[in-house]
């Protein structure tokens, strides 16, 4: 999963619209310090996705943003989406932007751990004792599924109204290889897959139950397996949370569980995420770091958002991508550090605590780096 690194490291930044690019500022005074500090050399390359491309260029990505993707390191990306753009067609909409960024690179396996700071136990829409420890990761399939699948699109019938169409589609492969991601992950942690699908209703969660059990049979009978539907899922991440280590499934499941897991440990803006693909031939890993959250146009500009997903993401991105664990270590123990010391901004406060905003709380992070 990792690549080695001599030279100077490629990193493509992409803040993407609302809250963005303001939170993207805090994660380039993390990577400032870095440099400064840890003699890390990062190439940094900053481009425009989503509504800032279509405004600029006509269009959410251009091939050229995705060949810079290609060329880099890592491509760490902020969040798309802005209502300005609603009316215009799919194929226009900023959001494409990061599918076509996980389609043209291969990037399948969305690791999204939503894991529980001691300190914000209270900030947790489930009661402290509930929460307290909680290390879940889930794994969502990125470029498969119903969000991919054919026949899609909208079509007028014969009486004048219309039928909107998508499909659920996945391959044995697609499951094989998203399923390795996750009982490989498990062998790291507690070893335990819980696999979510609707095989009770869909034929790809038929075959989605059937693939995952043949590749845990055939190649991981050590990690423990258990099966669940994506509606029951739901239900036992707010009742018992703590009973999951590993979750996979398929990619609107896996959207829709990781937001609710999201709550679970405080907020949504706690949530980072790394999208991995396939290591190619010639050591080529392509990989996207994203916070879950995306570009928040109620309270983009006013310098409240919370920074500490896209700062996490960036944590991941040294982890799985430049391999420096001691790095990214020592991000989330300052992430830990500045909620223990009581600063919260607004998604993430709680009685007694000090509400901040998005540049204090990265400063502070940045100052315990130091420390
Ligand atoms: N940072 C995440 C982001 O920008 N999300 C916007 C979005 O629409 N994402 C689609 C998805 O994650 O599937």
């Amino acid at each position: 999963m990792m690549t080695a690194q001599n030279t100077a490291i490629k990193l493509l930044v992409l803040p993407g619209d609302g809250i963005g690019p303001e939170i993207m500022r805090e994660v380039r005074h993390v990577i400032d310090w870095l440099q400064s500090r840890r003699g890390l050399t990062l190439d940094i390359t900053e481009d425009l996705v989503g509504g800032a491309s279509l405004a600029e260029y006509g269009v959410p990505i251009r091939d050229e943003v995705i060949e810079k993707a290609w060329a880099a390191d890592a491509v760490l990306f902020g969040s798309v989406g802005d209502p300005k753009w609603a009316h215009v067609g799919f194929e226009k909409r900023p959001e494409v932007a990061i599918l076509k960024l996980r389609q043209e690179l291969g990037l399948f396996a969305n690791l999204r751990p939503a894991k529980v700071f001691d300190a914000l136990v209270d900030a947790s829409t489930l009661k402290p004792d509930v929460v307290r420890g909680l290390d879940i990761m889930i794994v969502r399939e990125t470029v498969g599924g119903i969000y991919f699948g054919n026949p899609r699109g909208i079509e007028t019938l014969p009486d004048g109204s219309k039928r909107g169409i998508n499909t659920e589609v996945y391959t044995t492969a697609e499951i094989e290889r998203v399923a390795r991601v996750a009982f490989d992950l498990a062998r790291k942690r507690s070893n335990r897959v819980c696999s979510v699908e609707k095989c009770n209703v869909m034929e790809s969660g038929l075959l989605w139950k059937e693939v995952v059990t043949d590749v845990h049979a055939k190649e991981f009978p050590d990690v423990e397996l258990s099966h669940m539907l994506a509606d029951n899922c739901a239900m036992q991440l707010v009742r018992n949370p703590r009973q999951f280590d590993v979750i996979v499934t398929g990619n609107l499941f896996g959207d829709l569980l990781s937001d609710l897991a999201s709550m679970l440990t405080g907020s949504l803006g706690m949530l980072p995420s790394a999208t991995l693909g396939a290591v190619h031939e010639n050591g080529k890993f392509p990989a996207l770091y994203e916070p879950i959250h995306g570009s928040a146009p109620d309270i983009a500009g006013k310098g409240i958002a919370n920074p500490i997903a896209q700062i996490l993401s960036f944590a991941m991105l040294l982890r799985y991508s430049l391999n420096k664990q001691e790095e990214a270590d020592m991000i989330e123990q300052a992430v830990s550090n500045v909620l223990e010391s009581g600063l919260r901004t607004a998604d993430i406060m709680s009685e007694g605590m000090a509400r901040v905003g998005t540049s204090v709380m990265g400063e502070a992070i940045v100052r315990e780096l130091d420390k």
